[in-house]
């Protein structure tokens, strides 16, 4: 089991080191290790040197500043580093539980990297270093457009001419960049990502997180990509206001089941249909609800409903009555609540650990799926905390769609207009129903864009 084991890892302070060029896109991939590993209970932070450089008073550098043969800021972000990496250590100390730190700069020369290995052996923490090594033009250009229309350096400047600048920027840090090699950093752990995922070394890989942690970055692709979400259409328990089982669905399930074929039809991009993909559950509902489309068709156990153990096939005014004290642990830390013979959200969560690896490789997927399972995809791409993600509100005849971009996740959703009842159970009763206090209301997540050059 995942987390057994990574709790038995005694001593893992770990300190994952962004290494590469700019616009080498390190800093979405530190981004989607945080959301990852936060998404597993394991507790990740990220510390932006260009953060702290700005916190120094630099935030509208021109290329020069970037110059290595500029003593003065040089300097400064020398200081920037040492700051970033304090608080790191602070943050460690804060609590036993913060495992994972990632410093996002670019740690072009040998020299630094000594330096940081250096003080990360001084205070117990490992340090693995994450290169993403890149001579993909294409790549880099979509990059550096992106960095200058977003980031806080350029703010208020000319499109084309931040671009410009940011181009001598990197060339100063060409001029310097020693990139890893298993020569002569044969002692070193690092991964070094090649045009992202085309190839890639890694060395002296010691710890399971360690391991975890190349593997999922192993399967981050970069094309854009749509992910469909929807639950199954209402099913006959779902009208009876049972949960769990495995009835077919009701008159209405069908009508929606019927129309998903054109709502996907108006709302994908006609290139993108002919490799949409469809996940259902093993479970009679998903399947009637994905007859009608004719795409590929993939059935996962692990995409079946949260067991609800021996309360599966009750209503949950029936849970009420016959296990009171289990009916108000659930709403208590619904997360962590395991059903007496059943699963909580977390274990969900575990068992959906493959689909999601799988849905990162994959580019247009359409999952339709259960309520809590879903709940925890979108957690998932959302960035929800756990402790929220059990009650976002994730409504029937609803098709939910995601774009996962390099700050952030967009999310439309799309009404079929065909009635349903609602299966949203607010905390503190065992009514069903939906009111405006239902979460997941967040219709378009951006991650505030983070630069890191220092
Ligand atoms: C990276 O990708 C580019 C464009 O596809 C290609 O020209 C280049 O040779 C690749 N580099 C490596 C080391 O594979
Ligand atoms: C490794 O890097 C060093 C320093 O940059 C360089 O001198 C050496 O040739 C490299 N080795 C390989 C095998 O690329
Ligand atoms: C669809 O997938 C096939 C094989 O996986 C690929 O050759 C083709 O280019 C893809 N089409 C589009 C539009 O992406
Ligand atoms: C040579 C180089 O780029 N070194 C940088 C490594 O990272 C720290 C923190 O970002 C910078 O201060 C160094 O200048």
């Amino acid at each position: 089991m995942v987390l057994k084991k990574l709790a038995n890892e005694k001593d893992l302070k770990l300190c994952v080191v962004m290494v590469g060029l700019p616009a080498r896109g390190k800093s979405f991939i530190s981004q989607k290790i945080v959301r990852y590993l936060s998404w597993l209970s394991i507790n990740c932070k990220c510390f932006n040197v260009g953060n702290y450089r700005r916190v120094l008073g630099v935030d509208n550098p021109k290329y020069g500043f970037f110059d290595f043969d500029n003593l003065n800021s040089y300097n400064i972000r020398e200081k920037a580093l040492k700051l970033a990496f304090e608080d790191m250590l602070s943050w460690f100390d804060d609590a036993t539980d913060n495992k994972v730190a990632i410093i996002d700069a670019t740690n072009s020369t040998r020299e630094r990297r000594n330096w940081i290995i250096e003080n990360c052996n001084k205070n117990n923490v490992h340090p693995m270093f994450l290169e993403s090594w890149c001579d993909d033009s294409e790549t880099i250009m979509a990059n550096v457009k992106d960095i200058a229309i977003t980031s806080p350096d350029y703010d208020g400047m000319d499109e084309k001419l931040a671009e410009d600048d940011f181009m001598k920027r990197i060339e100063n840090y060409q001029n310097v960049y020693s990139t890893l090699n298993t020569t002569d950093d044969k002692d070193v752990t690092f991964v070094k990502l090649i045009n992202i995922s085309h190839e890639i070394i890694i060395n002296k890989i010691q710890t399971y997180l360690q391991s975890r942690i190349v593997f999922y970055v192993m399967n981050i692709r970069i094309k854009p990509k749509c992910i469909w979400l929807s639950r199954h259409g209402e099913s006959i328990y779902n009208v009876e206001q049972k949960i769990g089982g495995d009835s077919s669905l009701s008159e209405r399930g069908l009508k929606y089941a019927s129309k998903l074929k054109s709502l996907i039809k108006e709302n994908v991009a006609s290139n993108d249909e002919q490799n949409l993909s469809v996940w259902t559950s093993t479970l009679t509902r998903t399947q009637e609800t994905a007859q009608y489309l004719p795409y590929k068709k993939l059935e996962w156990k692990a995409l079946d409903e949260l067991d609800a153990g021996v309360c599966d096939g009750m209503t949950y005014e029936e849970i009420e009555e016959i296990y009171p004290e289990d009916f108000k642990a659930r709403d208590e830390d619904k997360y962590e609540y395991r059903y007496r013979g059943g699963e909580s959200y977390r274990d969900v969560v575990i068992r959906l650990e493959p689909v999601i690896m799988e849905l990162e490789r994959q580019e247009n997927v359409l999952i339709i799926t259960h309520q809590a399972v879903l709940r925890c995809i979108y957690a998932y791409f959302m960035n929800v905390p756990k402790e929220e993600s059990p009650w976002v509100s994730i409504p029937l005849h609803t098709l939910i769609k995601l774009e996962p971009r390099a700050y952030g996740t967009k999310v439309t959703r799309i009404k079929a207009n065909i009635p349903a009842v609602s299966t949203y159970k607010e905390k503190g009763t065992s009514h069903v129903g939906e009111s405006s206090s239902a979460k997941g209301s967040h219709n378009l997540l951006v991650n505030a864009p983070e630069i890191n050059q220092n």
